[in-house]
């Protein structure tokens, strides 16, 4: 029989071997991007000192005592030449909290830091955060945004009544963080992500109104609210620059992703788009574009999903979900999408800033009716004949 050392050291083995594991692309099956084979971060990437008493004593059988569930919804930023991912790591007792995960490469061998994130409160105590995305703007600072979800006070009998605000906090380092107040808003807010650049001298926010914490109800899309100060920000004047539709992909809800990218052609935007069905909600990625000078301005609205899960993607915790909160693009015009798959693991798929804009700007839009759908393939085939 084993000893207990000698069951650490088989356990701490199997760890590296996770961690140390290779990643190989995928063959691209519409040459838009290609995903890879596995996962990027499970939930057992998480350190072994988070999850074990190394303590003989206390633990003879080795068990696992903190249980890790999954691993998502990373907002990611490249400092200093390094890939970081700030992962929504969520404890078997459904607590979501931050943790930072480090790659040389940006597509394998992630591993998170010696320590999760120790985020500072800010007012009522939070009872989840979730779902940070990550920020360097002109002003210098890096700004996490994030959901922070509270009970819902006001009705007292229903459990799962809860409120969705934004919370924020900025770091130089993504070490030390500088708790800021949430933003003030009417609606519930989830998906609130902040633009890089100052416009018209002021921080520009992509927002999600919603009525309530699962249901969007009258907010009608992704929003945009200039704020003055981070410091104290407050949505107050909010239009919707991306509305949901009916019998799109964005039905019942929308979300903006990781802050867009700057392009020669325009602001490339992801986005998470959710629609109804027997299943139960089904969220996908759908990408568009905004005019550079304008970035409320619409350019490019490629019809349809951009990603829908596939294979083993479907399956989690939350079935039949893709979200992204986190890319980036390299010197070279790489870009390097990081995506979670049914509330439960990471994955990054790669492209190109030329591809992503290729394909936002040719792709045609949604005609909203299906005899449309059809003109529209029609149209393509006739162009096709053509080619000779
Ligand atoms: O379960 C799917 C997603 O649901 C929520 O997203 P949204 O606010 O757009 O509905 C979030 O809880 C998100 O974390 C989760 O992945």
């Amino acid at each position: 029989m084993a000893t207990f050392q000698e069951k650490l050291a088989q356990l701490k083995r199997n760890h590296e071997e996770l961690l140390m594991r290779p990643n190989r692309p995928l063959k691209s099956t519409n040459s838009i991007y290609r995903r890879y084979e596995n996962p990027i971060i499970e939930a057992q990437h998480v350190p072994l000192e988070w999850r074990y008493d190394f303590d003989e004593k206390s633990n003879p059988y080795l068990m696992e005592r903190i249980g890790v569930n999954a691993t998502f919804n990373a907002g990611a930023i490249k400092l200093d030449g390094r890939y970081l991912m700030v992962v929504r790591v969520e404890g078997n007792d459904r607590k979501s909290f931050f943790a930072v995960a480090e790659s040389s490469n940006g597509i394998d061998k992630w591993r998170f830091w010696e320590r999760p994130v120790v985020m500072p409160e800010w007012g009522e105590p939070a009872t989840n955060v979730y779902d940070m995305r990550l920020t360097q703007h002109e002003d210098g600072w890096i700004y996490g945004i994030f959901c922070v979800e509270r009970k819902d006070t006001t009705q007292p009998n229903d459990l799962s009544a809860a409120t969705a605000a934004a919370g924020v906090a900025r770091t130089k380092d993504l070490k030390t963080w500088e708790r800021l107040p949430d933003i003030k808003a009417e609606s519930q807010q989830r998906n609130v992500v902040l633009h890089p650049e100052f416009v018209d001298g002021k921080y520009a926010l992509y927002t999600r109104p919603a009525d309530g914490f699962i249901e969007t109800g009258s907010g009608g899309g992704i929003g945009w609210a200039l704020v003055e100060d981070m410091t104290c920000a407050e949505i107050r004047d909010e239009k919707i620059i991306d509305a949901r539709y009916y019998h799109t992909i964005k039905e019942v809800k929308n979300g903006e992703g990781p802050h867009p990218i700057r392009t020669d052609r325009g602001w490339l935007h992801l986005a998470h788009g959710v629609r109804n069905c027997a299943w139960g909600l089904r969220y996908v990625l759908y990408m568009y574009m905004t005019a550079l000078e304008d970035p409320t301005r619409v350019i490019a609205a490629p019809a349809g999903f951009f990603m829908a899960p596939d294979g083993d993607e479907y399956i989690g915790d939350v079935g039949n979900v893709l979200f992204s909160n986190g890319w980036i693009k390299d010197d070279n015009g790489r870009v390097l999408i990081y995506y979670a798959s049914a509330d439960k693991r990471m994955h990054v798929a790669e492209s190109s800033v030329d591809r992503l804009v290729n394909y936002c700007l040719n792709t045609p839009e949604d005609g909203l009716r299906t005899a449309l759908s059809v003109e529209t393939i029609c149209k393509l085939i006739d162009k096709n004949k053509k080619q000779k």
